[in-house]
């Protein structure tokens, strides 16, 4: 565990605890749904109950009729004001996107769509009033599951002809960054190794821990907006394009948020609504929803199938890699739904050398929620899949799973390396970080116990699970982005107010929503500017504050708006120095600054920054020329990301009779180049890797056949808590980043991305000798006890009649049967 240091001698670097947290623990914030205003009205939200159906007709008398019911509102009544939600990454010029309304108007196509809405004086009154809506609907015929949507059995959104939404491809040989991918696997098949695998990356819910809120208030000069966003900037943008008011009427603000993991990184149909109403009744409006509709129509994460071919020599160096995705957009494309799976392509080769690279994706409309954004969007998805199948490759060649990774990864010395994708990775240390998580896992020791457990056949197997990740993250270079058609660019916004009382306001684009941007962006302007850390002021999340900015997501704020903060700061000691020149009537290039101090250079001759910085506020005596104040401001954008990456072991115990899984024990080793603030680093590791963990072991947002979404409450939406996680181990190695001044890398997604696999191998690992190669995520009880089962029977039909499993390390059986998936085709 990192210790507190409130009291360090350099601020970047240290310990501090997050100044955000004297108010977030306390109770003294202001979440948006305590937001009161004069007049306040509440809405509550009709939703179908249907996946599919025509809204044939809408009885909203009751509703009117009932006590404190303002209005109810319907499709019809705004389809000409309320404009189609935005998709900000139309992957190919030809993507198919259906019109996206807030309000359906005359059909539905996800169980959760809105199709009515009642304001009223009381948030009781309006919900108790949307019970009192009259929906008919005529259902239609769902398309629910992925592969059959994918042929166009039955049609999402019947006036699009097609499910396909776009098909993307990258290929190495194509793009003359590698060689061909159908080459590698023909040698493969000749005379090396080919590993074909089919991996489901099920359906996750983001469930940030404030459901959303809206505010909106009509009754000034501008429209004041807030919202509990990630994107304060976009929503303001949005709003404006979406609903034609002009952008510099709109003000949004972000006030504490509690939690996002990309989930808020959105436009919602609820921002609209909640603008359409207010604007409509002349009065403020506010929105917040439950829990249950929260997991309902908040936008899902993942949700794709993989299928992949790995070539490689016999030795185990890999050749090639073939992906075949299929990505579920759900019933519409939300701000950057289409992109997800994008930004995986560039992830798939990971830190290997490999040459050849071919990722075909096909997006897919269902009948079910919109997917988007979750923590790592792309990546984690891109890094399950070639982690596991490095696993494969390790068992096939009969060698351990980190020496086959050792052979294929990219050496320190050869850092900075052009990846197969065409990605210069900056810098990395992949040796060190295996080495020290090695030691701290007592990786040999855990090696050895396993191989005593399976000798006795003991009922609780060991699993050492392997992730030896990388991911691309800093969004990111403008240039790189519109070149994969993002609508928006990459860069962020950074000013230094040096106030007359020598305290310091910072003002970023960035929004943070728990991340501890107010502690880390003061250590760095502390050490930068050598002013008190609380003296400093970090003020975000309202654009008429921080009118510029791209805002909080893709572990980006640091490296990128950490950079502009940087610039910013260095642009006040250089606007500074020409006026500590003249009062120290010495020349400018005489002049150093260094803790805090100008000082003519060679002497004890200087002003601290408070009188320099008085001396420019007063004005009295500037030198000839110079602007009063001592403020600057910059905008960067990046040339390149940042790529941290890391090493994590996993050791699960699994009861080979109940198909029981616990961690035993977890190591994260990350290169996340230099660190400012090791507490956030480590909580940031902790709240990532438990993420990873929940997808391997328990989440999954399921649909029944009617496509009702039945994990709707947590009941049912398995959301860990503490108690059922273990205490992780967690380090760091420095390999600094080129790509800012900092040596930063980004680390809000890279535990999340990371875990996943590291626990899929180790439970994978522990009953690879029953001839299970493969459990599909979330690996229940029920799944691998169920897949245990089948390969006993297996053996038993194949060998010695008897049903139980057997535990014979030197023999994986690779006809194992499918494991716990009627979908799954793993088991080749
Ligand atoms: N940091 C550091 N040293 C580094 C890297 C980062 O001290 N070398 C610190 C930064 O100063 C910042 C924090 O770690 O305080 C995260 O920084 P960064 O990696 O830049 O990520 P962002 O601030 O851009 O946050 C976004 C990222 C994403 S994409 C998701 S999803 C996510 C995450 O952050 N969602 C979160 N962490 C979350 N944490 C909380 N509490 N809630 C969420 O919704």
């Amino acid at each position: 565990m990192t210790a507190v240091d409130d009291r360090p001698t350099t601020e970047i670097g240290s310990a501090r605890r997050r100044k955000e947290d004297q108010r977030l623990i306390t109770g003294r914030t202001k979440w948006t749904d305590n937001i009161q205003l004069q007049g306040m009205q509440h809405l509550a939200m009709v939703r179908s109950p249907f996946a599919h159906a025509m809204i044939t007709a809408i009885d909203t008398s009751a509703a009117k009729a009932s006590p404190g019911v303002v209005a109810v509102l319907t499709g019809d009544d705004v389809k000409d004001i309320q404009g189609s939600l935005p998709n900000a990454w139309p992957i190919t010029p030809d993507q198919k996107a259906p019109p996206h309304p807030s309000i359906a108007v005359d059909r539905v196509a996800f169980a959760g769509e809105i199709v009515a809405v009642v304001v009223a004086r009381s948030a009781r009154a309006a919900r108790d009033a949307a019970e009192l809506v009259d929906v008919d609907y005529d259902e239609l015929p769902a398309a629910l599951d992925l592969k059959e949507s994918a042929d166009d059995t039955v049609l999402a959104h019947p006036d699009l002809g097609t499910n396909k939404s776009a098909f993307w491809q990258f290929d190495s040989a194509g793009a003359g960054t590698g060689t061909s991918v159908d080459d590698a696997i023909a040698a493969a098949r000749e005379g090396g190794i080919l590993i074909e695998r089919e991996y489901r990356q099920q359906r996750l819910i983001p469930a940030f821990m404030e459901p959303r809120s809206f505010v909106c208030d009509p009754t000034g000069e501008q429209l004041t907006i807030w919202s509990s966003t990630q994107v304060p900037h976009f929503v303001r943008i949005f709003t404006a394009a979406t609903l034609g008011i002009p952008e510099g009427k709109v003000r949004v603000i972000a006030p504490d948020v509690g939690g996002g993991f990309g989930g808020k990184l959105q436009y919602t149909p609820e921002e609209v609504i909640v603008v359409l109403a207010a604007r409509k009744t002349g009065k403020p409006c506010k929105y917040t929803e439950t829990r249950s509709e929260s997991l309902l129509s908040a936008h899902h994460g993942r949700d794709q199938w993989q299928r992949l071919t790995l070539a490689a020599t016999k030795d185990g160096t890999v050749t090639g890699l073939k992906v075949d995705l299929l990505a579920d957009m759900g019933a519409y494309l939300g701000l950057v739904t289409s992109g997800v799976p994008i930004l995986g392509a560039f992830m798939f080769n990971a830190i290997y050398k490999f040459p050849a690279y071919q990722f075909n994706c096909t997006n897919v409309f269902t009948n079910k929620t919109w997917t988007d954004a979750y923590r790592g969007a792309g990546r984690p998805e891109a890094t399950f899949a070639i982690e596991r199948l490095m696993d494969e490759l390790a068992a096939e060649v009969g060698v351990d799973p980190l020496e086959i990774r050792e052979k294929n990864w990219i050496k320190h010395e050869e850092f900075p390396f052009t990846s197969v994708c065409g990605l210069e990775y900056d810098s990395g240390n992949y040796e060190a970080a295996t080495a020290r998580a090695k030691e701290l896992f007592d990786y040999d020791g855990l090696r050895r116990e396993q191989q005593e457990r399976r000798d006795r056949k003991d009922p609780v197997q060991l699993g050492i699970g392997v992730s030896t990740f990388t991911e691309m993250c800093g969004l990111a270079p403008s240039r790189v982005l519109g070149s994969l058609s993002y609508a928006a660019g990459g860069w962020e916004h950074a000013e230094v107010r040096m106030l007359p009382t020598g305290k310091v306001e910072v003002v970023t684009g960035a929004s943070a929503h728990g991340q501890g941007h107010e502690t880390a962006w003061s250590q760095i302007v502390a050490d930068r500017l050598g002013i008190p850390f609380d003296d400093i002021e970090v003020l975000h999340g309202d654009t008429q504050v921080a009118p510029r900015g791209l805002d909080t997501y893709g572990s980006r704020s640091l490296v990128v708006g950490g950079q502009a903060l940087v610039m910013a700061a260095d642009r006040v000691i250089e606007k500074a120095k020409p006026i500590a020149a003249h009062m120290l009537e010495a020349s400018v290039d005489d002049i150093e600054f260094s803790g805090g101090t100008f000082k003519v250079k060679g002497t004890d001759n200087g002003k601290a920054m408070a009188e320099v910085v008085w001396a420019a506020f007063t004005a009295h005596d500037l030198p000839e020329g110079t602007e009063p104040t001592l403020d600057a401001e910059a905008t960067f954008d990046p040339s390149n990301f940042s790529f941290p990456h890391g090493t994590h072991l996993c050791a699960t115990e699994v009861d080979t009779e109940t198909g029981a899984v616990k961690i035993r024990s977890y190591v994260s080793v990350d290169d996340i180049g230099n660190i400012i603030n090791p507490l956030i680093v480590e909580g940031q590791m902790h709240g990532g890797i438990v993420q990873g963990i929940a997808q391997a072991l328990w989440e999954e947002a399921v649909y029944d056949d009617q496509g009702t979404l039945v994990s709707g409450s947590f009941v049912d939406y398995t959301l860990p808590t503490s108690a059922d996680t273990i205490s992780f181990v967690t380090d760091n190695t420095v390999s600094p980043s080129t790509s800012n001044d900092l040596g930063a890398k980004g680390v809000g997604e890279a535990g999340c991305i990371a875990s996943t696999p590291a626990v899929v191998n180790s439970i994978v690992d522990a009953v690879r000798p029953l001839g299970i190669n493969d459990i599909q995520m979330p690996c229940t009880p029920e799944r691998v006890w169920r897949a245990i089962q089948s390969a006993g029977a297996n053996q038993a039909d194949a060998t010695t009649g008897d049903a139980q499993p057997h535990f014979d390390a030197g023999a994986p059986n690779q006809d194992a049967p499918d494991t716990g998936s009627t979908e799954n085709g793993a088991g080749q």
